[in-house]
């Protein structure tokens, strides 16, 4: 079967301002989060000290490369081109009046850029990072003034750049958090339920306070939440196994939930009750949550298995701890593979939010390497990115409305979980391997003239999968 996505469909790439942008302490911005896990998001923290080295500190340097950047992904077809605006660059420490204005003034010309090439812009208000004085002197998201600061931080956002900024979304992968808080909540590892919780909330509201003002400040503005889309099955067709699967989904589903409906559902009581979490949820925050997204966007890259009692295997000890499919494929990094599951998803999603959707995240983490010619064969990736969006194809012939697909890391950008910049995403090569060294120097992958060719081709030249 071929398909012909819709002429509206969105087809880009996926970014994050600390994986790629560098310039880490220049043009006033302060220090996030991110700064000071020099390990990647799950590895250890660090106090950060005078010449202490982080490959974020660089990254790919977007910061001052964006204009070769955006040339080559216009070169692919792009429509669409995602990234995030660091927080620590418009407000250095979170809790200030004023916003600093070279931080707004570099975003200007990103977008003068991304207009340049008839570019949607899709930004993420926070990815994986937020000023480190707010982790540091308001136990992050811990605190309830955070929403103040947030809000404050959007809606300068929001005015400077809503007259051609048109798509935004609030907190990327909000359901990590449960995972490893530190990294997008400012909250310390190994914080009790009720603090994880109450941190939850305080961002939901803070993202229901973000939507408002999208709402009022951006003309025809769309406004988007983001999970990280990792659907769990249950390992036997056991009704325990079931039960189990149905209440792992509902961990990541239930901000969805609060996000698209506007409160809290109802299977929560119980959870916090056996928890021993008792939310501090105030009338304001109710009438604040009411304000809810106009579509749903999540990243998906891998599924994982639940059981009660089966004998299991766990597959990727670092990240999720995900149980294994025997009927799938890891990633050298763990992830297993699971097309498919993009489609199961897409459905399951849309037919409980009755939303338009938009895959934000999705791409193959592999090592690439360039062979005597000079060149970067990826068929893995091709292969892996093929199999996904043709998924997607079905979908939209299941009738899911799709708004669009920014793969991930469209150019090799540093990992967020291993802080690796061997675990690459992209269609294009940076010459800088893990310690640093490297030219930094662009190459289009064999897979950059095949994207640009499904993007040209609307997706008729997916192949069905092998
Ligand atoms: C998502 C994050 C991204 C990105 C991606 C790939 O969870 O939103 O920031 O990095 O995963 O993960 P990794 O970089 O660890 O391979």
């Amino acid at each position: 079967m071929s398909f012909r996505f819709p002429n509206e469909f969105l087809w880009g790439g996926a970014t994050a301002a600390n994986q790629i942008e560098g310039a880490y302490n220049i043009d006033g911005k302060g220090l996030s989060t991110s700064d000071v896990q020099p390990f990647g998001t799950f590895g250890e923290l660090k106090t950060r000290h005078q010449g202490d080295f982080n490959i974020k500190d660089t990254a790919i340097d977007f910061y001052h490369r964006y204009p070769e950047d955006i040339a080559l992904f216009a070169e692919m077809g792009f429509t669409c081109f995602r990234l995030s605006i660091a927080w620590s660059r418009i407000f250095p420490k979170g809790d200030e009046l004023e916003p600093n204005e070279l931080g707004l003034a570099y975003y200007d010309k990103i977008f003068d850029e991304l207009e340049k090439h008839g570019m949607v812009p899709l930004v993420t208000l926070s990815h994986y990072e937020m000023p480190l004085y707010l982790a540091e002197h308001y136990q992050g998201w811990k605190s309830r003034e955070l929403i103040v600061f947030f809000e404050r931080y959007a809606r300068v956002v929001f005015n400077r750049y809503g007259h051609r900024v048109k798509h935004w979304l609030t907190f990327n992968e909000i359901n990590i958090s449960l995972h490893e808080p530190f990294t997008g909540a400012g909250i310390p590892r190994g914080s009790d339920p009720q603090s994880l919780y109450q941190g939850m909330h305080h961002q939901l509201v803070a993202s229901a306070k973000a939507v408002k003002a999208c709402h009022e400040l951006v003309a025809d503005g769309k406004i988007g939440n983001m999970m990280l889309g990792a659907i769990q099955y249950a390992l036997t067709c056991h009704p325990d196994d079931i039960f189990a699967a149905m209440q792992e989904n509902r961990e990541w589903l239930f901000f969805g939930d609060v996000q698209s409906r506007g409160y809290y559902p109802s299977y929560m009581t119980r959870k916090f009750k056996e928890l021993g979490v008792e939310l501090d949820i105030n009338e304001e925050d109710k009438e604040a949550l009411t304000e809810t997204i106009d579509f749903i966007s999540f990243s998906y890259y891998m599924t994982g298995c639940v059981t009660t009692h089966a004998e299991m295997e766990i597959v990727d000890e670092k990240v999720l701890k995900m149980g294994s499919n025997p009927y799938l494929k890891s990633t050298d990094w763990g992830w297993q593979i699971n097309p498919k599951g993009l489609r199961i998803v897409l459905n399951l999603l849309y037919d409980r939010y009755q939303k338009p959707l938009f895959i934000v995240e999705n791409g193959l983490g592999a090592v690439d390497k360039v062979n005597g010619q000079g060149e970067i064969e990826d068929d893995y990736r091709i292969s892996y990115l093929n199999d996904h969006l043709y998924q997607v194809g079905e979908a939209l012939q299941d009738g899911v409305e799709v708004m669009g697909y920014t793969s991930w890391g469209p150019i090799d950008l540093i990992s967020a979980s291993t802080a690796q910049m061997s675990k690459r995403y992209g269609y294009i090569y940076v010459d800088r391997d893990d310690n640093g060294q490297g030219s930094l120097m662009r190459k289009r992958k064999k897979s950059f003239y095949w994207y640009q060719d499904i993007i040209q081709s609307k997706g008729q030249n997916l192949q069905p999968p092998v």
